[in-house]
Formats: C-alpha cells, structure tokens, sequence
C-alpha cells in the first residue's frame, strides 16, 4: 500500500520509486514473456510494429531500442498493471477511481551502447486536457548508474511546459542549451529487477546510453485519469480513428473504473507536436530523424 509520505513526496517532486513492488512471481513472467518476445525479433531485419531495433541487430544476437506496445503482445502485461498492487499505488497519485492506459512500451538498453533517451516531457508527445496523468517504469532487471538509469528533474512537473521542436520540426526532446534546463538537479532512479519509479506526465526526463556489460530493460505504463482526454493532433494512441473505434479502444484501455464522457480541462500550456518529425515511429526514431540536440552526446 502507498504511504501518505509517498503520496506526499510524488506530489512535491513529480517522481517517487518504490521497491520490490512486485512479487517474485510477477517479475518471473514479465521477465520470460519478454525474454521470448526478444527472442522472436531474431527473425526481423527492421523495424516494425511491434519492435524498434537497435543499431547491429542481428538473427544471432538480437539488439532492440523497445519492444512496441507490448499489453497487445502478451495478456500478462494486463494482467500486471491491473494487479491489485498497481491499481492501489496509482489511483492516490492520479486521484480517480476511473483510470485509462494510454500506452506502454518496454525499452531495452543493450550492453555496450544502448542508446540514450534525451530529455523530454511526455506531455509534449501527447497533451490531454488534464494533467492527472504518469508512467510506471517497472524494472525487469537490476538498474544501476552504469547501465542508462531513468534521471527525472524534481518539481518540473509544475513548471514550464519546454519546446521539443528543432527549426519548426517536433524532434521529441528539449534544447540541452534551453535556460530552463537544469540538469544538475536530476535524481537518478536506480533499483533492483522488481521495483519501480512513477513519474508525472510532465516530470523533464531522459537517459544515458548503456556503455556497461549489462542490458537495461524497463517496461513502461502510461496511464491517466479516465477524464483526461487527448487532445486531437498529437500523436497519441488515438490518432486518425473513428469515434467508434476511439470509444471501443477507450473501453478496451480501462485499468479500473469507467471511460467518462465528462472531459476535465486543467489551464496548462499545450504545444502540439508538430509539425511531425520525418519518423514517427517511436521516441528513438523520433529524437534522431527530428534532429534532436543530444545532452548525452558526451557520454
Ligand atoms: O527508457 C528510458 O530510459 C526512458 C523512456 C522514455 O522516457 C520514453 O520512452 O518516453
């Protein structure tokens, strides 16, 4: 169950980590699961919609940035962010009973180069017309600084919404020479296979490249109060469908609760991302055809 001093805390800082969050059964299936689909991008050579392959895959040695969706490949992915553990730590933070995924990815770091994820608010990829709304980030294996932990900037989730386009193109990430950039006041969420960090839809975030010999996997949740809805443009989940196929896919996405019809809008700054980068495809394609300056490049 979550503490009033956790509650207390992911409101002040927009991020919160908590361990050992699942129990040795659930991270035993979310680990083979996934050991199994990585092994059946052995039979790709490119990227596709279910994975996003890393520079040097191969049938021999898969090398993957993400694993696409994933709560469409296999049903212990629902099974997990449905789970009595989950529905309890994010119904306080999002302060619904009514809550809906949004996406979910599983972002693989391979050793020696998995690549870095420059700083960005996911609110820049996919504003709503509220706020109430964060990722789960469950670690699949143990996360250590040297392996492209997720940084997150304290209290940014209450701050500025930055620009994430470069010469008029959205590129999904930040200016690393933006004045309201501040690194140095980064955390870094590090932790054993089994625990997990939340940040806000608006938490500034990103990571350094995997230079060590250890992969680096984290499955992500993104979720939201049922009233938040997106706002049309963005390139969200929801992008180019019908009402009924947007209604049923609304249905379909429920974590717990109800879809409402009611949408609550929250006066927050919201600048579309667009006009869209040459591929859309995922955050890698995203930041890299988009020309995304790097805060990492150093590294
Ligand atoms: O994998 C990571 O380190 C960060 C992932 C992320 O922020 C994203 O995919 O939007």
């Amino acid at each position: 169950m979550i503490t009033a001093a956790q509650i207390n805390r992911y409101q002040r800082d927009g991020a919160l980590f908590i361990d050992n969050a699942l129990t040795d059964s659930q991270l035993g299936k979310l680990q083979s699961v996934t050991a199994s689909l990585i092994e059946k991008s052995a039979q790709i050579t490119q990227s596709n919609d279910q994975y996003d392959l890393d520079v040097g895959h191969s049938a021999t040695k898969p090398r993957l940035t993400r694993i696409k969706l994933p709560h469409l490949l296999d049903p212990v992915f629902w099974q997990i962010v449905r789970s009595e553990q989950i529905v309890n730590l994010i119904k306080p933070l999002i302060n619904s009973e009514n809550i809906r995924l949004h996406t979910s990815k599983l972002n693989t770091k391979e050793p020696h180069g998995g690549q870095a994820v420059e700083w960005h608010q996911d609110w820049a990829f996919y504003p709503h017309t509220n706020d109430d709304m964060l990722a789960i980030g469950i670690l699949l294996e143990d996360v250590a600084e040297e392996n492209g932990p997720l940084l997150v900037i304290p209290e940014t989730h209450r701050g500025a919404v930055l620009d994430h386009s470069k010469d008029g193109v959205f590129c999904g990430a930040i200016n690393p020479q933006d004045p309201l950039f501040t690194p140095e006041k980064a955390i870094t969420l590090t932790g054993r296979a089994g625990s997990l960090s939340i940040h806000h839809v608006r938490t500034l975030h990103g990571s350094a490249p995997n230079h060590s010999d250890r992969a680096r996997k984290i499955l992500f949740f993104e979720c939201g109060a049922a009233d938040a809805w997106p706002i049309n443009g963005n390139s969200s989940a929801y992008t180019g469908m019908s009402q009924k196929t947007l209604w049923q896919k609304m249905q379909d996405n429920m974590i717990c609760g109800q879809q409402t019809r009611q949408a609550r809008l929250k006066d927050i700054p919201v600048l579309m991302p667009l006009s869209p980068p040459p591929d859309p495809t995922s955050i890698f394609k995203v930041q890299q055809s988009g020309g995304a300056l790097s805060a990492f490049s150093a590294d």
